[in-house]
């Protein structure tokens, strides 16, 4: 009989394992998280988000976020072995609290603008949703008048910084709104109803929008819709459980 079991996969399970346990052991290996490309000219999303915007938000928000994380990883290697991906359902598991909070906060804020980028294209390149994607969101919401309604609507209400989701929730589609940055994917952090596969998400902080539009946060939102990847929601609803 062989084992298909990774070196890799055995080192997860083990410092899985570890960090729940509390059992200390010698971490060879590591993830150090780094900023990925933002798949387009900066200026390639105009007019309906600008350049500047644009550079900032990429190369100094989300770089950012990426910095601290890495920062807290070295200073806890027990929980420096997961990808950004693994790491989000995992953080109920991180027990002190101190770290938990930096790893949500700046571990979500690496999360949630890889996800952004990858959910954005020039409105030349923007497409149209699938038929599996309007189908599923006319099934939910009526309408995609109505789910773009119910959108605008959640991303209005949502007071003070924090992002607005479309998530795929037990075949079903859903929108929910988390503060600051939290994510659908944070089980036990987040509350269950909020929990879900994102299709695509917005982010609703002041820092993505201001320079451009100040405080008119609904022009932000109505321009956002002409630059969606639906290729991207289309494979993620296709990957959802
Ligand atoms: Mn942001």
């Amino acid at each position: 009989m062989t084992t298909k079991l990774s070196r890799r996969n055995v080192l997860k399970w083990s410092l899985a394992t570890a960090a729940v346990t509390g059992i200390g052991q010698t971490y060879a290996e590591t993830v150090t998280h780094s900023l990925p490309a933002l798949g387009f000219d900066p200026a390639a999303l105009e007019p309906h988000v600008d350049a500047a915007t644009m550079t900032i938000h990429h190369s100094k928000h989300h770089a950012a976020y990426i910095t601290k994380l890495n920062e807290a990883l070295a200073a806890h290697p027990d929980w420096a072995a997961w990808s950004i991906n693994a790491l989000m359902p995992k953080l109920r598991d991180v027990k002190d609290i101190t770290l938990q909070t930096t790893l949500r906060n700046h571990g979500g804020g690496h999360w949630n603008h890889s996800f952004f980028w990858k959910s954005l294209a020039p409105a030349a390149q923007s497409g149209k949703p699938s038929t599996e994607v309007m189908r599923a969101i006319e099934s939910s919401f009526g309408s995609y008048d109505q789910m773009k309604t119910a959108f605008a609507d959640a991303a209005m209400k949502r007071f003070g910084s924090g992002w607005v989701w479309l998530i795929s929730q037990n075949g079903k589609l859903k929108i929910t709104s988390t503060p600051n940055q939290d994510n659908p994917l944070m089980s036990g952090l987040v509350a269950e109803g909020d929990l879900g596969q994102p299709l695509l998400g917005l982010d609703v902080w002041e820092h993505a929008y201001y320079l451009h539009y100040q405080n008119r946060r609904a022009d932000y939102i109505a321009a956002w819709w002409n630059v969606i990847r639906w290729q991207a929601v289309h494979d993620r609803l296709m990957a959802a459980p």
